[in-house]
């Protein structure tokens, strides 16, 4: 029977929203209620708290929320968040996929659910294949999967295979991945992060020579003014207020510049000091800077304009470590006041006030996340927030610096260990020294030249190491074509999404373990190990009984995929997964900064890896300076209808949605909102809770999202905002940020239909 109609979207479902008062506390006595209330819900009473403390633990497993660093000597405590235990509840629930689940269910009536129904269903527990044509998966043994997928493989060209990869891969299955994809004969390594933090990696290797950030955590314990700039720390990053609230306690001052004044960055309660019942709080921000969505380069020219204006610049810093000072002095001089003004949506005064702040600091951290990175300009934008760092010489000193923050928990670890679509040729020669492999040389594709590929027929084989690109990537209905235009897409997945139901002509689903379980081997028990936001890289053991015992670990897999297709010359694939410890000797031989790695990832707190900017200064530029850039001042100016911004709720973890509230911002019930400014309603006719369509336009082309209730908010006037991935329908797939190809997800022209 021909497979009937899978529809590529998320249905839009009757919900019942109701606007109610934003909650006030990021993670105080609610949220430690609610993180409790989650995890029993999810995984049984049994256990939980034991296991809750196991998590960020020396000997436990690394929080499968985000990369926000532990505390360095603080890995024997006891360090959670509302939305870590969410991410731990997710995996560690008691519901499980059985085979009847697919016999039940064919791909059609399963793409008719929502986004929230298909997480809940539980653990995929066996490697289930979906035949050409068919409607249902059925059951494979692994063996039959990865010879399956060998085949595949044999049959065509190396530049037609592709291996995506998602952030919450460990260094050791990482490694192995992208050793594959080189072996197999490809550089096609699209990634999560050419979707995320991209354009940081581009313009700070630009900039200061390497594509991370400077500051380590206890650089927040010295520094004097943090500014959090397009972030959203109390839902994304819970435990990065801490650092904030350490910062503030220290005398420190902390800039919040967003369109919306979020939350987290009001008023926060640190939750273990709630459990002992102490203090009142701590006030985060400071200060709230309602820059106009994509107003950020236009606001950090004009900061630098008024310190180069008024010589409130490091000149012995910059005479030694920079270059370009007089090309950016006479670029400022040409930037209008009256352009900042507009773009930003902030007078000259006000600029002028957080200049002067900034000229004061003597100690300075900058950090950034996704209302920075995914804009057309998202590249010059960070080269404007790194002049500001150079010309006050915040680098190379204690507590100052450039802090990307990063969202997977490994997202900077895989690309560490060769996760990287053009790698260099020092990284390759070393591969290629240590296992004797001929890697190729040619450039690979990213995330949207993948899909840009597959809709041309170019892709015969996908296989991804987590994630759901589907849903994660820009313009859905046509990343659904993409992927219907592959021979056979292959998922290895914790968990069902839409991924596995809109596929290639043929389809398998590979269930794997996930960081929480514990991942015993035939040299017994096994541990990987990740890198977070700030460098550091430690182990992750898995606590938790596996969800079922057909799950294979991310490194066997991928070592029995190797297997299958090279048998063991001249790599020994199964040898080498065997023992975690021979992967990371592998390692150590290929990446600098891993000297010693089975040592010392065993060491409490792990290692850091080397950070010329942080631990000189030296720059690895060309010129041996760290580079100030003058970008052309760019603009996303919208004549007709609204800039949109495409973020995340309280209750979701990318494209998992655990729950249908955003208590922060005061929406219950509902994802398929606008959030829109109040005298914008006014003027357009809008009724709070009106039902609208959306139509983006790009390039003439139109597309449509339909049924989107309004919700007033505080958002500067021009701007709205909607949930992600239900919107990701209507970002255009070339839309992309110029440099790093990243999807414009905060940037998107939109008209309003009542
Ligand atoms: N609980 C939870 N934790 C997560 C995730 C999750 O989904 N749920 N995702 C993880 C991942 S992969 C990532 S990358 C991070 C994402 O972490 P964030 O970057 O905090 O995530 P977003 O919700 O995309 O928030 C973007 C923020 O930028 C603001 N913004 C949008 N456009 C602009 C702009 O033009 N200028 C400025 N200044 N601000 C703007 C928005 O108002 C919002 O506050 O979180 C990680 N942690
Ligand atoms: N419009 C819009 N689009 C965006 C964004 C945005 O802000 N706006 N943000 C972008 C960003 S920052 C990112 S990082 C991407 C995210 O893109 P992805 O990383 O591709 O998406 P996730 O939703 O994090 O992937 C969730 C799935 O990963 C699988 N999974 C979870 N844990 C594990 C594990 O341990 N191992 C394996 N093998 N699988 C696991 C589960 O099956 C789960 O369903 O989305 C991007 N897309
Ligand atoms: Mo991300």
């Amino acid at each position: 029977m021909p497979r009937g109609k899978v529809s590529a979207t998320t249905p839009i479902e009757n919900e019942s929203l109701r606007i109610v008062r934003p909650s006030k506390l990021a993670a105080g006595l609610k949220g430690v209620t609610q993180s409790f209330r989650h995890t029993l819900a999810q995984s049984g009473i049994k256990g939980t708290i034991q296991t809750m403390r196991t998590v960020n633990r020396f000997d436990g497993f690394d929080c499968p929320g985000c990369a926000w660093p532990d505390p360095d000597n603080h890995r024997s405590g006891f360090e959670f968040c509302e939305n870590g235990a969410k991410a731990f509840a997710a995996e560690a629930t008691s519901q499980r996929i059985s085979t009847d689940f697919f016999s039940t269910h064919s791909v059609s009536s399963l793409s008719e659910k929502g986004d929230m129904w298909m997480d809940k269903q539980g653990r995929l527990t066996q490697p289930m294949y979906l035949a050409k044509n068919e409607e249902h998966y059925q059951q494979i043994t692994w063996d039959a999967a990865y010879s399956l997928i060998a085949d595949r493989i044999e049959a065509t060209n190396p530049g037609r295979v592709a291996l995506y990869t998602s952030g919450r891969a460990s260094n050791e299955a990482a490694f192995l991945w992208g050793t594959l994809a080189r072996q197999i004969g490809t550089n096609n390594l699209p990634d999560c992060s050419n979707m995320c933090h991209e354009s940081s990696g581009v313009a700070l290797n630009t900039s200061i020579g390497i594509g991370k950030g400077t500051v380590k955590l206890e650089d927040f314990d010295y520094t004097d003014l943090v500014l959090v700039v397009g972030q959203n720390p109390g839902t994304n990053h819970p435990r990065m207020l801490s650092a904030l609230a350490r910062c503030k306690r220290k005398g420190g001052s902390v800039i919040s510049i967003n369109p919306l004044e979020e939350t987290g960055m009001k008023r926060f309660k640190h939750p273990q000091e709630m459990l002992r019942m102490l203090g009142t709080g701590t006030t985060i921000a400071d200060d709230h800077v309602p820059v106009r969505i994509n107003g950020d380069s236009a606001l950090f020219k004009g900061i630098a304009k008024h310190l180069v204006e008024n010589d409130a610049i490091d000149t012995a810093f910059i005479e030694k470590h920079t270059i370009g000072i007089n090309e950016l002095r006479s670029h400022l001089i040409d930037v209008q006041w009256k352009d900042i003004e507009r773009i930003s949506g902030l007078s000259e005064y006000r600029i002028r006030e957080i200049a002067t702040i900034i000229s004061r600091s003597k100690r300075m951290i900058i950090c950034w996340a996704m209302g920075i990175t995914q804009h057309r300009n998202s590249v010059a934008t960070i080269h404007d927030i790194v002049n500001v760092l150079l010309l006050g010489g915040h680098f190379g000193r204690k507590g100052a610096g450039a802090c990307p923050v990063r969202g997977h928990s490994n997202v900077q670890g895989d690309r560490t260990v060769g996760i990287n679509h053009h790698p260099s040729e020092s990284f390759l020669s070393a591969l290629d020294a240590a296992t004797g492999i001929k890697s190729p040389r040619e450039s690979g594709v990213d995330s949207v030249q993948l899909i840009q590929n597959s809709i041309e027929g170019n892709c015969d084989v996908l296989l991804c190491l987590g994630g759901n690109l589907l849903s994660a990537m820009s313009d859905t209905e046509v990343t659904a074509k993409a992927l219907n235009n592959i021979g056979l897409t292959v998922q290895i997945s914790t968990k069902l999404n839409r991924s596995h139901i809109v596929t290639g002509s043929e389809a398998l689903i590979l269930p794997c373990l996930g960081r929480t379980e514990q991942d015993i081997g035939v040299t017994g028990n096994r541990f990987v190990s990740v890198e977070n936001s700030m460098g550091v890289v430690h182990s992750s053991r898995g606590t938790m009984k596996p969800a079922s015992e057909q799950l294979m670990s991310e490194p066997d897999i991928v070592a029995q995929i190797g297997n299958a297709l090279f048998g063991t010359s001249p790599i020994q694939w199964i040898h080498l997964s065997e023992d975690y410890d021979r992967i990371r000797s592998l390692i150590e031989s290929v990446v600098p900064g891993f000297d010693e790695y089975n040592t010392r990832v065993r060491k409490e707190g792990g290692f850091y890896l080397p950070n010329g900017p942080r631990d000189g200064p030296v720059w690895n530029t060309p010129s041996g300076k760290a580079v100030m850039h003058c970008n052309t001042l760019d603009s996303f100016e919208v004549m007709d209808g609204y800039t949109m911004m495409t973020i995340r709720s309280h209750d979701q973890y990318n494209t998992t949605i655990y729950g249908m509230d955003d208590r922060y911002r005061g929406v219950k019930n509902a994802r398929r909102i606008v959030f829109m400014n109040p005298d914008d309603m006014v003027n357009d006719g809008i009724k709070p809770q009106q039902e609208v369509n959306l139509i983006s336009i790009h390039n003439g082309i139109e597309r449509r999202a339909e049924r989107w209730k309004v919700v007033p908010y505080s958002i500067p006037r021009g701007n709205i905002a909607t949930y992600f991935p239900e919107a990701n329908v209507l970002i255009p797939l070339e839309s992309v940020a110029i440099g790093s190809n990243t999807p414009t997800s905060k940037s998107v022209h939109v008209r309003i239909e009542t």
